[in-house]
């Protein structure tokens, strides 16, 4: 009777995907080598050539990195992993820039899909933030023009290829990229050894050891074998001090909340503090005892590991994450094996409760659009539109300069969905409807994803600037992403608002930036010196940034009201949708570039023409 029932919820939980607390079953086969493995570090990746702007003294610093395949070993007995990454490794290299050198990242596509890679964080130029449909094609490479004018943070770089996302991501193509700040140099963190990644990821294998594909996937992947930098439950030998904690959460739809415990008290939180999120620093530190960190946000923190020298330290999951699935083990992350000594005392300090001044919007009480985030008709959709639907897709169009609150609003109790808008970094407002309001470590930040929760709604707001163009926002629950909960906004141009800027770059797509095929001849120092690198930094993309924000500030300072195009600010979705479809003969410019582009992609061929017939009202 007692065994009956348990295969009657575990054949329940298989078939309807209920999140059931404590499950304990495995879907992956089972893992036997908790704690075993090292917590890999990825590697730096060097500079491979630098351009200095004879005129202006501006830096930039090129690298180039190979999309490829390569072998992982995940369980000692069964058969290898096959994966694809950046530079055959995942996580990929880290890129480590300072803030105020340009780069330019060249990414060669050498495996069998087509990739488009987003540097999440940064405010890229539409033409180099990863358009869904930019895609570069197996034997292209596309060159990224990154400006590192923000505050410095931990940001990262990974795939955002229109409908397989999921899969590259998940198949290796994510790595870290951090902006140091040397205005973070007074706080005395931990550097060097003492500064670890944290890159968290939960996949599901195959009975042969190899990964189990979330290509056919329409709902969502939880996975069941929980990553920390590719290696499942690893440990980290430590010593009694201070260390920064960098964590991103690259998991396709996984979100953790995070707690540490001594392994002789379980049960007992330890106490951290939280220091950073996505746009770097927090206004203040903030105690916390636990982390909760859904896809693609990042969190740093300061854990102490003093007072538990010579001993070891669990760092655990919460079970009944929002609606996400539990399995056997993903309570567990990994292992922190605290030795007797420290061999380096220095940036080993209390932290400061004041740690920044936040670039935070003005406050504003009204809501200038909004957005919901729900499941219609089998796909994932916001406002009831797709990626797909390439008529209706620009859901906003905020004048560039101008502050907006947008309400984010799910549409069930089954799902969670953390939205990550591009270009900007915004502040929460509020979070109502659901078991959280906004959480201390939110409260004291400035993000650019923020998790909507079960049944809640959440209001953010920000400054659409520095730049114009077309910008994706969209779910971060990739397989949600994929299917295809994602759509634009357009930060219009102004006419003439006090700062020359001699280049364009609204058009996501536009051809001058596209992938090129291979060459040898362009992969020459002497073309990346010589002509590349000169020709990026005679656009003035990213001139002055300061000085726009303050020609735009100057800007509406002078107008009693906004420009026209602002003058409603309750759009509903419907407003939102018959102004974007004023914009539609500019719109098929891209929309042909797109398909053209993708005319080998039959799957996306398809999709692109399947929704002009799906299309409501
Ligand atoms: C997890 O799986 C192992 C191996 O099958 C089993 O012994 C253990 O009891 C399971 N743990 C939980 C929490 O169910
Ligand atoms: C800490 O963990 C390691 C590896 O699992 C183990 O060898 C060691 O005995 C543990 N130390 C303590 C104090 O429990
Ligand atoms: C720690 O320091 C003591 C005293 O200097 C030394 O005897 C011991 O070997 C060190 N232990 C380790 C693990 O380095
Ligand atoms: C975005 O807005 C600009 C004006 O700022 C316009 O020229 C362009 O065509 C728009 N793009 C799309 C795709 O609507
Ligand atoms: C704003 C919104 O759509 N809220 C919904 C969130 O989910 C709950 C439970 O499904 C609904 O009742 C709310 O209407
Ligand atoms: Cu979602």
């Amino acid at each position: 009777m007692a065994n009956f029932l348990v295969f009657g919820l575990v054949f329940f939980s298989t078939l309807f995907t209920a999140a059931i607390a404590g499950d304990s079953e495995w879907l992956s086969p089972v893992y036997t080598e908790f704690y075993q493995n090292p917590l890999p570090i990825p590697q730096d990746k060097p500079v491979k050539y630098q351009y200095t702007n004879p005129i202006t003294g501006k830096v930039i610093k090129y690298f180039e990195i190979d999309i490829k395949p390569f072998q992982a070993q995940v369980y000692s007995k069964l058969g290898p992993v096959n994966l694809v990454g950046y530079d055959g490794m995942s996580p990929g290299p880290t890129i480590r820039v300072e803030k105020g050198e340009e780069t330019v990242v060249r990414f060669v596509n050498r495996a069998s899909m087509a990739n488009s890679v987003h540097l999440h964080g940064s405010n890229s130029r539409a033409p180099f933030d990863g358009w869904a449909e930019d895609l570069t094609q197996p034997g292209q490479y596309k060159d990224y023009y990154y400006p590192n004018g923000q505050r410095g943070r931990t940001l990262w770089y990974h795939d955002h290829a229109i409908e397989h996302t999921a899969e590259n991501a998940y198949f290796g193509q994510a790595g870290l990229y951090i902006m140091h700040d040397p205005d973070e140099d007074r706080l005395g963190f931990p550097k060097g050894t003492y500064d670890v990644p944290m890159v968290l990821s939960s996949k599901q294998y195959k009975s042969n050891g190899d990964l189990f594909s979330p290509a056919s996937e329409t709902v969502s992947l939880y996975g069941d074998v929980i990553h920390m930098n590719g290696q499942p439950w690893p440990y980290l030998k430590v010593e009694p001090r201070k260390y920064r904690l960098r964590f991103l959460n690259a998991a396709v739809s996984r979100a953790f909340q995070l707690y540490f415990e001594k392994d002789t008290k379980t049960g007992t939180k330890l106490p951290f503090t939280v220091v950073a999120s996505d746009s770097g620093l927090l206004s203040t530190s903030v105690s916390a005892s636990t982390l909760e960190i859904s896809m693609a946000e990042r969190y740093e923190v300061i854990f102490d590991f003093a007072a538990y020298a010579n001993s070891n330290v669990t760092m655990r999951n919460n079970r009944d994450v929002q609606a996400d699935e539990d399995y056997n083990s993903t309570d567990k992350v990994m292992k922190f094996i605290v030795g007797g000594n420290v061999t380096d005392p220095t940036n080993n300090g209390a932290v400061p409760s004041a740690l920044s001044t936040l670039d935070t919007p003005a406050p504003k009480s009204t809501v200038d659009r909004t957005f919901k985030f729900e499941r219609s008709g089998g796909e994932w959709v916001i406002n009831g539109v797709t990626f797909a639907d390439v008529k209706n897709r620009i859901l906003a169009k905020p004048p560039r300069g101008t502050t907006e609150v947008w309400q984010l609003e799910n549409n069930s109790g089954g799902w969670s969905h953390p939205v990550h808008i591009h270009l900007v970094d915004f502040q929460i407002i509020s979070r109502t409807g659901g078991k959280r309001g906004v959480l201390p470590y939110e409260a004291a930040a400035l993000k650019d994803v923020v998790l909507l929760g079960v049944n809640e709604k959440v209001k953010v707001i920000a400054k659409y600037a520095p730049w114009d163009g077309v910008y994706m926002f969209h779910c971060h629950n990739l397989i949600h992403e994929d299917h295809d909960m994602m759509a634009a906004f357009n930060v219009s141009a102004l006419q003439d608002f006090g700062y020359p800027e001699t280049t364009k770059f609204l058009d996501p797509m536009e051809q001058r930036w596209r992938s090129k095929t291979i060459d040898p001849a362009m992969f020459t120092e002497e073309y990346i010196t010589g002509t590349l690198l000169p020709m990026f930094s005679g656009l003035d993309a990213y001139g002055s940034e300061d000085k726009i924000e303050k020609a735009l500030d100057d800007y509406y300072k002078t107008r009693t009201t906004g420009p026209v195009a602002a003058a409603s600010t309750v759009a509903s979705s419907t407003t939102a949708r018959t102004s974007s479809s004023t914009t539609l003969s500019t719109f098929s410019t891209i929309t042909s570039a797109a398909k053209t582009s993708s005319s080998s992609s039959t799957k996306t061929t398809s999709k692109t023409t399947s929704t002009t017939t799906k299309k409501k009202d």
